[in-house]
Order: structure tokens, then C-alpha cells, then sequence
């Protein structure tokens, strides 16, 4: 099911992985887009960095199977948009996809490893990402659903499967990216 608030949120994504802006993505935007997470996690946090580098690229390579249509190795904007619609958030590929990637995040940002994120790493996260503070702490509030001052992994989860997911343009989830288009 196509739907206009999916295709924006996945086409702001693209604009998001592609970090050379060349138009189109590879496997160097997405070693690039992995070493942008990593640096959330603490230096010597070789685990979670690794899983970082290594959900990426299965990521990558769901991609290129599923997407790249004429095998020139790049995925262009509308490839994209469509592959991430038919494959990528069915439910064969979502958890091993998209959710593997979010567990690594998660992991390597609660740098405390107490299992929740606070604000403060939280918005280090954005921070890492190029996201302004103002924006970062309004999201921080929006996916705290219990308002009990930190992000479980329940509720990073839910916002995760909102932003992909859901076709409500008002879902919390929506602001995952940081401002919402
Ligand atoms: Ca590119
Ligand atoms: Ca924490
Ligand atoms: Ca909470």
C-alpha cells in the first residue's frame, strides 16, 4: 500500500543515507551512514560498533537484491522509495532489516548500558547526526509515551516501527529523523 506520508518519510531517509548526495546510494553511503552512528557509541565500544557496520550492510545488501533493478551496484531515489514499500517493511525483512540496525543503535548509545536512554544521550545521538538540540529534546519528549524521562527499549522500538510503518502523518514515530516533513 502506497501512501503519501510513507513515500516522504522514505524520501527524506534517502536524502539522509545518501551522504555523498550524488543522487544515488551505495555501499560506500551506507559504510559512510554506519561510521555517522558509530559515533554515538562510546570509542572503545567495538561491539556495538561492529553490529553498527554489520546491520548496515546486510541492509545494504537486502537492498541491492531487492532494488537495484538494472545491477549497476546504486539505488536511486524512486528504487528506494519502492523497495523500502515492498520489502524492507513487509515482515519477512523488517526485523532482521530495519530492527537489527535499531538494536545496535540503541545498545551503542545508552553508553551507561543501564537499558534505557536518557535525554542526554539521546540528543548526544542527534547531536552525532547533525540534528539540533531544540528539535532532538522535543522528539526525546514525543517518544517518551510514559513521560517517565527516558527512552525505554519498548518505546525506541515502537517509534522505530511508527516511523516505517505507520501512514498517520501525526505518529510520534514520525519525528525519528529528527523534524518531521
Ligand atoms: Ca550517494
Ligand atoms: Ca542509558
Ligand atoms: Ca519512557
Amino acid at each position: 500500500m502506497t501512501s503519501a506520508v510513507k513515500s516522504r518519510k522514505f524520501s527524506s531517509m534517502f536524502d539522509w543515507f545518501d551522504q555523498d548526495q550524488d543522487g544515488q546510494l551505495t555501499q560506500l553511503d551506507f559504510a559512510a551512514t554506519a561510521g555517522v552512528f558509530s559515533r554515538a557509541a562510546r570509542k572503545d565500544d567495538h561491539t556495538n560498533i561492529r553490529a553498527i557496520h554489520t546491520a548496515f550492510d546486510q541492509w545494504w545488501q537486502l537492498l541491492l537484491e531487492h532494488a537495484d533493478t538494472d545491477a549497476d551496484g546504486q539505488v536511486s531515489r524512486d528504487e528506494f522509495i519502492t523497495v523500502m514499500e515492498d520489502n524492507v517493511t513487509t515482515e519477512a525483512h523488517f526485523e532482521p532489516a530495519v530492527m537489527t540496525i535499531a538494536d545496535a543503535v540503541m545498545n551503542a548509545v545508552d553508553t551507561d548500558q543501564d537499558g534505557v536512554l536518557s535525554l542526554e544521550e539521546y540528543v548526544r545521538l542527534y547531536d552525532t547526526l547533525g540534528v539540533e538540540r531544540e528539535v532532538s529534546t522535543a522528539a526525546f519528549r514525543l517518544v517518551d509515551r510514559d513521560g517517565d524521562g527516558v527512552i525505554s527499549f519498548a518505546e525506541y522500538r515502537a517509534a522505530i516501527v511508527e516511523f516505517y510503518l505507520s501512514t498517520d502523518p501525526d505518529a510520534p514515530g514520525n519525528h525519528l529523523l529528527g523534524p518531521a516533513t
